[in-house]
């Protein structure tokens, strides 16, 4: 049988990478953009050709039961969100409607339109919040700390719940944080290594950042879609916790990152309350035993490497960007 997914949120961080794995798995792989008034694929620019992309919003249950219907797709991959945590105090019942009813209305439209198609929803360590135990595994209790994480515990107990009611074959991946040179510029990881990149070039002189002893277990994205396929190609669907077993703090992602490229960090990061949050996770570290044992996953890159890259990625594209003014002067 032809392997055909959909992508939502296909332009974003991990629809890029996971677009490239699939392409690379044989899948015809179909995804859905909202519309807006100038392209915003610059991450998919190298897959186009490759790719079918249909018009739809998660605000719009129409429009996402037209694009099951043309996709008929057998595995369907949920990354649309408002993802960006910050932002979920300032518009919360937005990012509700994405990032939680959203899932219903995705869920709902495949029901009826394709429901033995797979289904992979993207849910998030940011739903354990003020951690109840250490490290965090698929039974840890959740207690979010942001509107966007109270989106997101919806959306994975949607999920969990039409597993149960319509016996689809849906599962959740509570995923920590992972990044890459794709990650979008307000998120710390890439703040960080673009304002590296900035100061090295000399166009800027400091970073501006938040609460630096907030602590994460960082992986790399192009690691983690990998297991969000492969827990659609298991006999039962399940929900897995996916993340390095590593945490590390922002002050330490900062040294890294300013060491790698010759600066001294304490001469360069300011410290702006303007970045701190109403309410903090201060440190995730996941089990991700359970994917191990089951999915055969594990990271294979490993955080420093990917910090060097990130720097590497983001000093190179401005090295690019200047070299026709070099030209021209
Ligand atoms: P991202 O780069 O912010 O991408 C989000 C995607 O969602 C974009 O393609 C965006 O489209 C799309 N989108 C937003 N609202 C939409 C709507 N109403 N209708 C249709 N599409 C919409 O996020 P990411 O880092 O790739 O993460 C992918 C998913 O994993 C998200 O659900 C995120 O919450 C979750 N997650 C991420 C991490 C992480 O560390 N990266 C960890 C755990 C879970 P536009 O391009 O049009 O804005
Ligand atoms: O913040 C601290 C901030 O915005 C990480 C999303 O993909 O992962 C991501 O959510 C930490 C926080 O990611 C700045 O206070 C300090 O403690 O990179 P972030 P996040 O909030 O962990 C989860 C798993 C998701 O699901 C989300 O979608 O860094 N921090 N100074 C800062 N953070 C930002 N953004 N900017 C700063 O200046």
């Amino acid at each position: 049988m032809e392997k055909r997914a959909l992508i939502t949120g296909i332009t974003g961080q991990d629809g890029s990478y996971l677009a490239e794995l699939l392409l690379t798995q044989g899948y015809k792989v179909y995804g859905i953009v909202r519309r807006a008034s100038q392209d915003n694929c610059q991450r998919l620019e190298h897959l186009l050709p490759c790719l079918t992309l249909l018009q739809a919003d998660l605000l719009d249950q129409t429009s996402l039961m037209a694009a099951l219907e043309e996709a008929q797709p057998t595995e369907v991959y949920n990354l649309a969100a408002q993802s960006f945590v910050p932002a979920s105090w300032q518009q919360p019942i937005l990012t509700a409607e994405f990032t939680a009813v959203g899932v219903t209305r995705l869920l709902d439209a495949l029901r009826k339109v394709c429901p033995q198609a797979r289904f992979y929803q993207a849910s998030s360590s940011e739903m354990f919040g003020k951690v109840r135990e250490s490290p965090q595994t698929e039974t840890t209790p959740f207690h979010p700390r942001s509107p966007y994480g109270v989106a997101k515990v919806y959306g994975h107990y949607i999920t969990v719940n039409y597993r149960e009611s319509y016996g689809m074959f849906a599962c959740s991946g509570i995923l920590f944080n992972h990044e890459s040179p794709r990650r979008g510029v307000e998120f710390v990881s890439r703040k960080i290594t673009q304002g590296v990149a900035r100061i090295k070039h000399g166009l800027d002189e400091e970073l501006r950042l938040g609460n630096l002893e907030a602590k994460r277990d960082w992986g790399f994205a192009g690691d983690y879609v990998r297991a969000m396929w492969l827990m659609l190609q298991q006999d039962e669907p399940d929900d897995y916790v996916i993340g390095t077993g590593q945490t590390h703090s922002v002050e330490e992602f900062v040294r890294l990152a300013f060491e790698h490229a010759g600066l001294d960090w304490r001469r360069h990061v300011v410290i702006d309350p303007r970045f701190y949050r109403p309410a903090e996770v201060d440190v995730l570290l996941a089990d991700a035993s359970k994917a191990r044992r089951k999915l055969g996953w594990q990271p294979q890159m490993s955080f420093e490497q990917m910090v060097y890259a990130m720097v590497d990625a983001d000093i190179a594209a401005l090295s690019r960007a200047a070299k026709p003014q070099a030209r021209a002067a």
